[in-house]
């Protein structure tokens, strides 16, 4: 990591229907998810939450909830986010594994409808612990997302239905020379990737892409279709900041 900190864009992900464990909260629920790729939320499938991470429902300033880890809930407190500076209001713990399952409306995409499903490699310290999926461009995300499409069990373990999973294909939203309109298809299949737990593989995969998709790739889909990545990067931000779908975070 470089010097100073990172700037992400904080994605929020409206919880549609609670899980039991949140009923008794009466204002909107959201789980926010830290990227560093807002231009990509188009593509979005899905959002990922690890199933033994601890996660927090927390009070915010504006009559909203979000679901975070405890570090990132922190973090914001001193960001603006909650009425008291450091001071956080728990409303309830839970496991990803408890969350997992719940319908989402996510910003930008076309799917209506998106589920919380399990990966394996999100890191407790970085971010929200709350990650949203776009398997068309990030590698990781197709893995995961092709881990669970491809074995039954696994869906099974986690108690998620199908219709949660199946549906969900990666589709065009960026054109990146030499790599096509599915950048992270084309690595994976490329080094012959096998499943999420291809540490190595997948890191290579991220160089492949994330450069490249940074600096050549052209945007397929919405206002700015047409336009390069990095010209329409901050515009897209500031859309959902505008929107109230999104917000800008540190760490
Ligand atoms: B990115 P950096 Cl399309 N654990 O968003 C694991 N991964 C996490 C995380 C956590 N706790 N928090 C965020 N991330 C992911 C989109 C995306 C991302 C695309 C392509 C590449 C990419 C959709 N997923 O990241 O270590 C999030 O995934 C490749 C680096 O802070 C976030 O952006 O650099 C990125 O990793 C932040 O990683």
């Amino acid at each position: 990591e470089g010097v100073g900190p990172q700037e992400y864009t904080l994605i929020k992900m409206k919880v549609l229907q609670a899980p039991k464990v949140l009923s008794a909260i009466k204002q909107p629920i959201y789980m926010v998810a830290a990227t560093l790729r807002p231009e990509t939320m188009y593509g979005q499938t899905n959002c990922w939450l690890h199933p033994d991470i601890k996660y927090i429902a927390w009070q915010t300033s504006r009559n909203e909830v979000w679901i975070s880890t405890h570090r990132a809930a922190r973090n914001m407190t001193y960001q603006g986010f909650t009425a008291e500076e450091g001071n956080i209001v728990v409303l309830a713990e839970l496991t990803g594994q408890e969350l997992l399952g719940t319908p989402l409306s996510a910003p930008l995409t076309s799917h209506k409808i998106i589920y919380t499903l399990p990966m394996l490699s999100i890191k407790a310290d970085k971010g929200t612990g709350v990650v949203t999926s776009v398997p068309s461009d990030s590698p990781d995300d197709y893995a995961a997302l092709l881990d669970l499409q491809k074995k039954e069990a696994f869906r099974q373990k986690y108690g998620l239905k199908d219709e949660m999973v199946l549906p969900y294909a990666p589709f065009p939203i960026i054109e990146v020379p030499t790599l096509g309109n599915l950048s992270a298809v084309h690595a994976y299949d490329t080094l012959k990737i096998q499943s999420q737990n291809d540490k190595e593989k997948l890191a290579e995969a991220k160089e492949m892409c994330y450069l490249k998709s940074f600096y050549d790739g052209i945007m397929l889909v919405g206002e700015f279709a047409g336009s390069k990545v990095q010209d329409v990067k901050k515009n897209l931000q500031k859309k959902m900041v505008d929107s109230n779908e999104a917000e800008v975070y540190y760490e």
